[in-house]
């Protein structure tokens, strides 16, 4: 069997990454196709992932707090390296489960998947050559050209950070109106014109920072499109499907002679 597709799912707290991935998961399953569900995140309270494989069977937030008398962040940062020691462990246990795809959730804090030494330690040692990451962009930041900007910016650091394929997602859609919605698509596709919204904003004492920023990400040239997704509703998630098989396979399925059920 082909190795499987890895795909890490990140994004600012409250993003929506854990229920995108399950709503995801759930989709890739009625249609006939086996994902693994990864929880990497050793602080989750999620009740409704239900990962196959998950983190805090070995790394668990609140344990590290009691033991070593650390606060949340501290923990958190402890955790992080302590997740690094054990992923060769959570990886025997991924590749027990021989599915085609792995959709891992990371957690709420992003600069702890997004900037530390040891979350590129875990991802080099989960993934194969067939790994890509989905950033969240959550609408409650999205929606203002500042936000959109920022969020732009925080994914082009991810990639940065680990020189992998990017998939921009914006999910909540079912929060924002159609002309929002027709807004942040015009912004997603036409570089200029999120500089001039940038430059139309309530001037502030950092107009000329932001501006800066814009121009920035109008070199950079357009986004390869930002996936309007709702997991509440379960709108895009075929549209990501589609859009992850093309980084993975060139838009073929990863196994050709496979018929999802809903085709
Ligand atoms: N309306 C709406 N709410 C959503 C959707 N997806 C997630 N939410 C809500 O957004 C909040 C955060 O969702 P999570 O899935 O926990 O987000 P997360 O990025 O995993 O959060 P952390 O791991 O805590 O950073 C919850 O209250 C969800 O119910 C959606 O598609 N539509
Ligand atoms: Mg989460």
């Amino acid at each position: 069997m082909d190795e499987p597709g890895t795909i890490y799912f990140t994004g600012t707290a409250g993003a929506g990454k854990t229920t995108f991935v399950r709503a995801f998961a759930d989709w890739m399953k009625s249609a006939g196709y086996e994902a693994t569900v990864v929880n990497l995140d050793p602080g989750s309270e999620s009740t409704t992932l239900d990962p196959a494989v998950d983190i805090r069977e070995w790394v668990q937030l609140d344990d590290i707090e009691d033991e070593y008398g650390l606060g949340p962040n501290g923990a958190q940062i402890a955790a992080a390296d302590m997740i690094a020691l054990k992923i060769f462990d959570v990886k025997q246990a991924i590749d027990e489960l021989k599915t085609d795809y792995v959709l891992v959730d990371t957690p709420g804090q992003i600069e702890l998947f997004a900037f530390r030494e040891a979350s590129k330690a875990v991802v080099d040692a989960l993934s194969g050559d067939r790994s890509q990451i989905a950033f969240l962009f959550d609408p409650a930041l999205a929606r203002t050209p500042g936000g959109f900007v920022s969020l732009l910016l925080l994914s082009a650091t991810v990639e940065f950070r680990f020189r992998l394929p990017m998939i921009n997602v914006l999910t909540k859609s079912d929060v924002l109106s159609a002309e929002q919605l027709a807004e942040l698509a015009r912004w997603a596709e036409d570089p200029a014109e999120l500089h001039d919204a940038v430059s139309r904003e309530a001037p502030t004492p950092d107009v000329q920072l932001a501006t800066e920023v814009a121009r920035a990400i109008e070199s950079l040239g357009p986004l390869a499109g930002l996936l309007v997704t709702s997991a509440k509703d379960g709108v895009g998630l075929e549209g990501f499907y589609q859009a992850a098989q093309r980084v993975f396979g060139g838009g073929e399925d990863l196994d050709p002679s496979h018929t999802p059920a809903s085709e």
